[in-house]
């Protein structure tokens, strides 16, 4: 079995799906694919069906899984129900990624290194090491993203440039310490949770550069409930690390 696993939440993209899934498997490193979606009502998770039919009897077979879950449950729950399947088969290192391209396939082989060569516990696809690396984001969105930063790294003090950013390679020990269960946020804040989490555990993060290019197929899912969840997060996260109520398996 191949030692990494990339894990892509999936919500109507029907257009993307197939693009997505050739670009990880022409990669150098063979990276296996689990596919998360959410009973797509564009049909999403048939064609990750049909693939799995044509790369029988190929070097491919195995390769890509599919979790299918009911209905549309938020990112940050699909990435729990797709670490979990991934340490459960024995993964060493789980990668998330998104399926729209805006997260380029080719920096999977930079992010798998920079834990497994380098040595360190998560390493992170940052757009925000220097300056901005955004194409075609609308500017609303670039000064959420980048101010949702500024302002985690105020409130929780952590010296992350990209703390929302979704591109990042987790070693299987980082998530076995997290109580997954009981991480709660489902979007944007799902990702500071988990990287603050990392922090307070003592573990090594590297954020490594990365260019974040808008969608050019299918529509974002972004809210501005996922925005509001990540507003009231990051501070919610601030007092439940002053009363030593993060989910740490290791607790006392
Ligand atoms: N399974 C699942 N995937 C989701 C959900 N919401 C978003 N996604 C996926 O998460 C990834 C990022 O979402 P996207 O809409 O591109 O967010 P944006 O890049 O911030 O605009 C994409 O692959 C989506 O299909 C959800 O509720 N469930
Ligand atoms: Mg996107």
């Amino acid at each position: 079995m191949n030692d990494s696993l990339v894990i892509i939440p999936t919500y109507n993209e029907k257009e993307n799906i197939e693009l997505i899934i050739k670009a990880v498997f022409s990669q150098t490193h063979p990276f296996d694919i689990l596919i998360v979606d959410d009973n797509s009502p564009d049909g999403t998770g048939e064609l990750v069906k049909a693939i799995q039919e044509q790369i029988t009897d190929t070097p491919f077979e195995n390769r890509l899984h599919l979790l299918t879950r009911e209905g549309k449950l938020g990112l940050g729950t699909a990435y729990i129900a797709g670490f979990k399947f991934g340490l459960q088969k024995g993964y060493t290192y789980l990668i998330e990624m998104d399926a729209d391209f805006s997260h380029d396939p080719k920096d999977l082989n930079l992010l798998r290194e920079t834990c497994a060569e380098d040595g360190f516990d998560v390493s992170i696809g940052s757009r925000y090491i220097s300056g901005v690396n955004v194409v075609n984001w609308p500017l609303n969105r670039v000064i959420m993203s980048y101010g949702a930063s500024m302002y985690v790294r105020m409130v929780l003090g952590i010296q992350l440039k990209d703390s929302t950013a979704g591109f990042v390679c987790w070693h299987r020990s980082v998530l076995e310490r997290m109580d997954l269960d009981k991480i709660i946020f489902v979007g944007y804040a799902f990702q500071i949770e988990m990287k603050y989490l990392a922090v307070q555990f003592g573990f090594s993060l590297k954020e490594v550069p990365i260019i974040f290019k808008d969608r050019i197929r299918g529509v974002s899912k972004m809210s501005i409930s996922i925005f509001k969840e990540a507003v009231l997060g990051v501070i919610k996260l601030k007092f439940d690390s002053m009363f030593n109520r993060l989910p740490d398996r290791q607790r006392k």
